[in-house]
């Protein structure tokens, strides 16, 4: 019996990656929805730069969302995520390491940190200053590459796939933090994210998402397995937060 389990949160954008992935493919998987400043030290060895995703099957264990989706690509390769062709699926794989990097930077650490995370997990204020430049430069200078690469219709390549999945998993995480893409300014942009957004496999999680996003990280394990989220039985979580160790 398979028997895969992702341990991290589901309101984390590389989490929610994986999670895609694993829908698309139809493999069963089980979640430790842990935010990871609430890691045990069993999350510290699995994990050494204690950050979520880490994924453990029966063959292996491994704790960087590209990396886990590589892995669910070779070993489970129907449908692929990744385009055929080597040029499409460097450029796939681009786009993709471009989301987790610069959008990772951007809309996770610049935004949903300073807006959502610094309250919830540490009782700190956002820091003004860094947000306003979020907001007023590096937002917009993201968005306006995006507009280049994004087409008017359907997907990045020829089917759904890990670049349309990287980038929209981070523009969910800005709508958590309340922002919305101005869709005069970047309209290619914004139909693209609502489009990936509304794709099946995302708007499964969206439910389990929206019910936990108000709700303190203790909380969340159990709002989420009385709403029949897959859950496992055994955590890593623990009551008390520490430092992270990387900083971006
Ligand atoms: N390169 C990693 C990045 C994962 C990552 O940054 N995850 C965040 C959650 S959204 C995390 O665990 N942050 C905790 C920390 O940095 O201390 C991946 O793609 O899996």
């Amino acid at each position: 019996m398979n028997s895969t389990r992702i341990i991290g949160s589901y309101l984390s954008p590389y989490v929610r990656k994986v999670l895609v992935c694993l829908e698309l493919k139809g493999v069963p998987y089980q979640v430790d929805p842990i935010v990871p400043f609430f890691g045990n030290d069993e999350f510290s060895r699995i994990s050494p730069v204690r950050r979520i995703p880490v994924l453990i099957d029966d063959h292996v264990t491994l704790a960087d969302s590209t990396v886990i989706c590589e892995y669910l690509e070779e070993r489970y390769p129907s449908p692929s995520i990744y385009p055929q062709g080597a040029a499409n699926r460097a450029r796939a794989r681009w786009l993709e390491e471009f989301a987790d990097s610069r959008m990772g930077e951007v809309l996770i650490w610049g935004l949903y940190n300073q807006v959502a995370i610094r309250r919830a997990v540490w009782g700190e204020a956002a820091d003004a200053d860094l947000l306003k430049k979020v907001y007023e430069q590096d937002i917009p200078h993201l968005l306006d590459y995006l507009e280049q690469q994004v087409p008017a219709q359907g997907w990045l390549f020829d089917e759904f796939g890990i670049a349309d999945i990287a980038i929209a998993s981070f523009f969910r995480n800005a709508q958590f933090a309340r922002f919305a893409i101005d869709a005069e300014r970047w309209p290619l942009a914004a139909a693209f994210v609502t489009r990936a957004l509304a794709h099946c496999s995302f708007a499964k999680l969206k439910a389990f998402e929206d019910l936990i996003q108000r709700v303190p990280p203790a909380g969340q394990r159990e709002v989420l397995m009385a709403a029949g989220a897959p859950i496992c039985p055994q955590t890593l979580g623990v009551a008390a937060p520490r430092r992270g160790i990387l900083k971006i």
